[in-house]
């Protein structure tokens, strides 16, 4: 087996889908593409992902982009490797699904608006009824998650959904800690949901797959 994974670091989709390989404990070679370089757009890199996107998984000659299908295919792909991203039965399986379409479509563009302040407006430009209306959108949808969460983890059993969820969650606090001091990240999430990010962070595979850059800061 070669598995290699394209990843950049403070991707979320990146981390997802290496929580995924770690979860079904798969060795794997981890390539960090520096977007600041353009590693992204480089033409070996687009020739595996016309999109230009991390991350690429590639599986001896099978070459996938997009999250959600590399971490469908691993555990397709390596049956009974580690513990499954889609555990349980026919309907967790689809509730699983459910959870990670939601962050996707619904908590992504919650939390965009925050994390768009944040990263990528100057201090200046910085628009803080923005912030508050976005801080707002994102806990409301973090609550829905919340009342939605079937058990300790997302779905009940740990799953490809709380892989999803947990980097937008990290993203928060990553954007308190480095530009908005005053976003108080702990009190957008419920205790429930407090409770269960402490799980995930202390899962045993889970400090190898921090973000390097944050590891530094
Ligand atoms: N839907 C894609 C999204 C991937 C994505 O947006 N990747 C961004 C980083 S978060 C990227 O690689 N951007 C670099 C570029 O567009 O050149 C997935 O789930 O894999």
């Amino acid at each position: 087996m070669a598995l290699t994974l394209y990843y950049g670091s403070g991707s979320p989709y990146a981390w997802r889908a290496q929580l995924g390989l770690e979860h079904k404990a798969l060795a794997y070679e981890l390539k960090i593409l520096s977007f600041s370089a353009g590693d992204t757009r480089k033409p070996e890199f687009v020739a595996l992902n016309p999109r230009h996107q991390v991350p690429v998984l590639v599986d001896g000659d099978f070459v996938l982009y997009e999250s959600n299908a590399i971490v469908e295919y691993v555990e397709e792909a390596y049956p009974g490797r580690g513990a499954p991203l889609f555990p349980g039965d026919v309907r967790t399986r689809a509730i699983i699904r459910r959870f990670i379409l939601e962050v996707d479509n619904y908590l992504y563009k919650a939390t965009d608006t925050v994390l768009d302040q944040a990263f990528w407006k100057k201090p200046e430009e910085r628009d803080a009824q923005k912030i508050n209306e976005g801080r707002k959108a994102a806990i409301e949808e973090l609550t829905m998650f919340s009342r939605s969460m079937r058990g300790e983890y997302l779905a009940g059993p740990l799953s490809a959904a709380d892989f999803a969820f947990y980097p937008l969650v990290a993203f928060l606090y990553r954007a308190q800690k480095m530009k908005l001091p005053d976003l108080d990240a702990d009190a957008m999430l419920t205790p429930e949901l407090r409770a269960w990010k402490s799980r995930i962070e202390a899962l045993p595979y889970f400090d190898k797959t921090i973000p390097p850059q944050w590891k530094a800061a």
